[in-house]
């Protein structure tokens, strides 16, 4: 059994190399390979160096299969997608280059696919924390209150159009066989390629099972690539665009 880690890297460079020294050393089910898929495009805070300098060690280390790619369209989307046109495993699973999740929680993602109760898994953010109010943002108290009552209202609509009860559909631990994919094609670019992946895993017929993960947001000071203007529309039409588009 191998496991694919795709990771979009945009302008990374305070947390990079942490989070990739974090995935190549998270904890696996034994026997399980791993392969780390990181996609940059176009970052200009020396992201791509660290994820050069980190290849090359993996290399001469004999550490996991690293392969770095370069996406000439900008978003996450769009490198999420490049990735996963590369992946080799068995299994999917995608991070971020940031800090927000625990790359402890793999094992717990991971083995409802092992044991074959399942072929995706979400990693949710609300099962764990029991509570809605998954975004604080110690210095934006305002912005943590938009962004947790947009999430309700996305999440609602997603749920309400695609036939679900996910409490946490937007989360970034999506993980599956990589025969799931078969069949199916993509086309957004941004963050609403999430909508997109996971709706058309539901429409082919895979119903995700939730397990409560580790969560700690960041903030746009820190880092955080979503425009709170210009993205939520695309979300919107990524939810009600794709439950009805051909897969
Ligand atoms: N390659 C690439 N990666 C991107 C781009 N935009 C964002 N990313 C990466 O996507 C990941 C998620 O970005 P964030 O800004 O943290 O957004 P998020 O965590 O999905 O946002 P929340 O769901 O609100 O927590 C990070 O690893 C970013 O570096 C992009 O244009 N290109
Ligand atoms: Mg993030």
């Amino acid at each position: 059994m191998k496991l694919s880690v795709v990771m979009p890297v945009y302008n990374e460079a305070a947390t990079l190399r942490t989070v990739l020294d974090q995935v190549a050393l998270a904890p696996l089910p034994s026997g399980m390979e791993l392969e780390m898929i990181v996609v940059d495009n176009g970052s200009t805070d020396g992201s791509l160096e660290i994820a050069r300098s980190f290849c090359r060690m993996s290399q001469t280390r004999g550490a996991p299969e690293v392969r770095l790619l370069t996406c000439a369209i900008r978003g996450k989307g769009s490198a999420v997608r490049e990735g996963l046109t590369h992946v080799t495993g068995d299994v999917v699973l995608i991070q971020d280059a940031d800090l927000e999740y625990d790359v402890n929680d793999y094992p717990l993602l991971l083995e409802p696919i092992l044991a074959g109760h399942t072929d995706f898994v979400l990693g949710s953010r609300h099962l764990s924390a029991g509570t809605w109010k998954i975004r604080e943002f110690a210095k934006s108290p305002i912005n943590s209150f938009v962004f947790n009552l947009g999430g309700l209202f996305f999440h609602g609509l997603f749920n309400a159009l695609y036939g679900v009860r996910l409490t946490d559909p937007t989360t970034m631990y999506k993980v599956f066989r990589r025969s799931c994919l078969e069949g199916l094609t993509f086309h957004a670019r941004r963050f609403d390629f999430d909508y997109e992946l996971l709706g058309k895993l539901i429409r082919k017929g895979y119903k995700p099972l939730e397990v409560g993960v580790n969560y700690c947001s960041r903030g746009f000071a820190e880092g955080k690539k979503i425009r709170i203007w210009a993205d939520p529309w695309t979300w919107v039409l990524a939810i009600v665009r794709f439950r009805y588009s051909p897969l």
